[in-house]
């Protein structure tokens, strides 16, 4: 990971993610571009590919200790993702894969960390959690059945802090902080 870009700044773009391996990404990129060619859109970059548990918006500086703490009182198995789904939301104009099923340990991952956040005052999400890695964006997404991908079967045993930076060729996302998942 670089060196914290943008430190020092008074306000960060931060989020709760799964971060794959760069060869699960790899992976990832290359069922997004199939799905290109269905939805067209432009295929997210592979090392940014990710799956966001928990968008934060801006946060000011000094407070990054308490999202540290709140990271680091998590306690949560660590478990297996098979992502077969793939589809496309015209709302968000994203294409994405998703898992056939949602594994308990990551809706309690999910819950844990909302309800940890609103109570320390963070604003969060207050719709569903839908599990799902974004492979593109900007699709043109039309009615489609789901489409079925072989399964890429995602170990998780972690998860991070990112930071998002918006540079002119897209966003640069930089890890702040990871905790393991017992
Ligand atoms: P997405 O890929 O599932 O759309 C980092 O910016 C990540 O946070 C993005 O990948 C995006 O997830 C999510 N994100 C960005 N802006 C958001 C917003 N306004 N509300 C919720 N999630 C957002």
């Amino acid at each position: 990971m670089p060196a914290a870009p943008g430190k020092g700044q008074a306000s960060q773009r931060l989020f709760f993610a799964l971060w794959p391996n760069a060869k699960l990404q790899t992976a990832l990129h290359v069922a997004g571009q199939r799905l290109q060619e269905t939805f067209g859109g432009r295929v997210v970059r592979t090392e940014n590919i990710h799956m966001t548990l928990a968008f934060l918006g801006s946060i000011p500086a000094e407070r990054f200790d308490e999202l540290l703490g709140i990271g680091g009182a998590i306690r949560t198995k660590s478990f297996e993702l098979k992502l077969t789904e793939m589809g496309c939301w015209k709302r968000s104009a994203v294409g994405w894969i998703a898992p056939e099923s949602l594994p308990e340990p990551l809706t309690n991952l999910v819950l844990e960390l909302r309800r940890r956040l609103l109570a320390a005052g963070f604003r969060v999400d207050d719709k569903p959690f839908a599990a799902h890695v974004t492979l593109l964006r900007k699709a043109k997404c039309r009615p489609q059945p789901a489409r079925q991908q072989a399964p890429l079967e995602w170990c998780i045993d972690h998860f991070v802090l990112m930071r998002s930076d918006t540079l002119p060729d897209g966003p640069q996302y930089s890890q702040l902080a990871t905790w393991p998942l017992s």
